[in-house]
């Protein structure tokens, strides 16, 4: 991976967490072991590089410890999405002031367009852009001209018939120099021809949600066959417990904006 990251915005979830969004039914989520999973997470960011922009935690929307779904962050072209989720709607202002005391200027996905952030695959300048329940055909459009506009290349993948996937980051996730981390039903996808994968197997697929991080890769623990996937092809893998987000259909990416 060409692009190394320097800082991450976290926001670690409120009491109240356990009222957000989730299509699983894996249960209630403990609030005290979310804090301590995410505190472990924000320190294997730590350890991968990166400083970090650490937000309060927001009780006004409990979805909003997964900043990803927010904002669309490189170099060139930086976006405020507009979350396909009514509930989190609100959740983009706050992200957009914290940019903006970083300097960061936003353009922004306008009405009828929805996108949320977990639908966006950064490969190196090459943007796989997931259609879901969520990101609807006029948000993926509105984001594919600001790349173009901005020198990036950008290909769809259309993920609502794909079952118990949320967003396309759910599915797949970019190592770096054309290698891709995939569930079995997008391997075959034309968007990802010419790329390695991994595979992810189908007991495994939550692990597909894995975040290169400079030299390291986040993986969810306990998923041993792709994380022997990722270390047998020479990464520095680290295992998170993702348990209690995983109960709110939230993955590693989702916990975090790299840039
Ligand atoms: C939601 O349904 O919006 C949250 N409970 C989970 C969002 C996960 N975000 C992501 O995969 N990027």
């Amino acid at each position: 991976m060409s692009f190394r990251f320097t800082r991450a915005i976290v926001r670690p979830p409120s009491a109240n967490f356990a009222d957000g969004l989730t299509s699983v039914a894996l249960g209630t989520p403990d609030i005290t072991l979310a804090l301590e999973q995410h505190a472990a997470y924000c320190e294997a960011l730590e350890r991968a590089g990166l400083e970090l922009v650490r937000l309060p935690e927001d009780p006004a929307h409990p979805d909003a410890t997964f900043v990803e779904d927010t904002a669309v962050l490189s170099a060139r072209c930086n976006v405020l999405t507009r979350p396909g989720a009514e509930s989190r709607a609100g959740e983009v202002a706050a992200i957009g002031a914290v940019l903006a005391t970083l300097r960061i200027e936003p353009q922004a996905i306008e009405a009828p367009g929805t996108l949320d952030g977990g639908d966006v695959c950064d490969e190196d300048g090459h943007f796989f852009i997931g259609v879901s329940q969520r990101t609807n055909w006029d948000g993926t459009a509105q984001l594919a001209a600001l790349l173009t506009k901005a020198g990036y290349t950008s290909a769809c993948i259309d993920i609502r018939a794909v079952p118990g996937i949320l967003h396309l980051k759910s599915a797949i996730a970019a190592l770096g120099g054309g290698r891709i981390v995939a569930i079995g039903s997008l391997a075959g996808h034309p968007a990802l021809k010419n790329r390695e994968l991994v595979h992810v197997q189908q007991d495994e697929e939550y692990a597909a949600n894995c975040v290169r991080v400079n030299d390291r890769v986040l993986v969810p623990a306990g998923f041993p066959h792709i994380r022997r996937a990722l270390d047998g092809v020479g990464y520095d893998t680290i295992a998170l417990d993702m348990s209690e987000f995983r109960k709110m259909d939230g993955g590693l990416s989702c916990l975090s904006l790299r840039f």
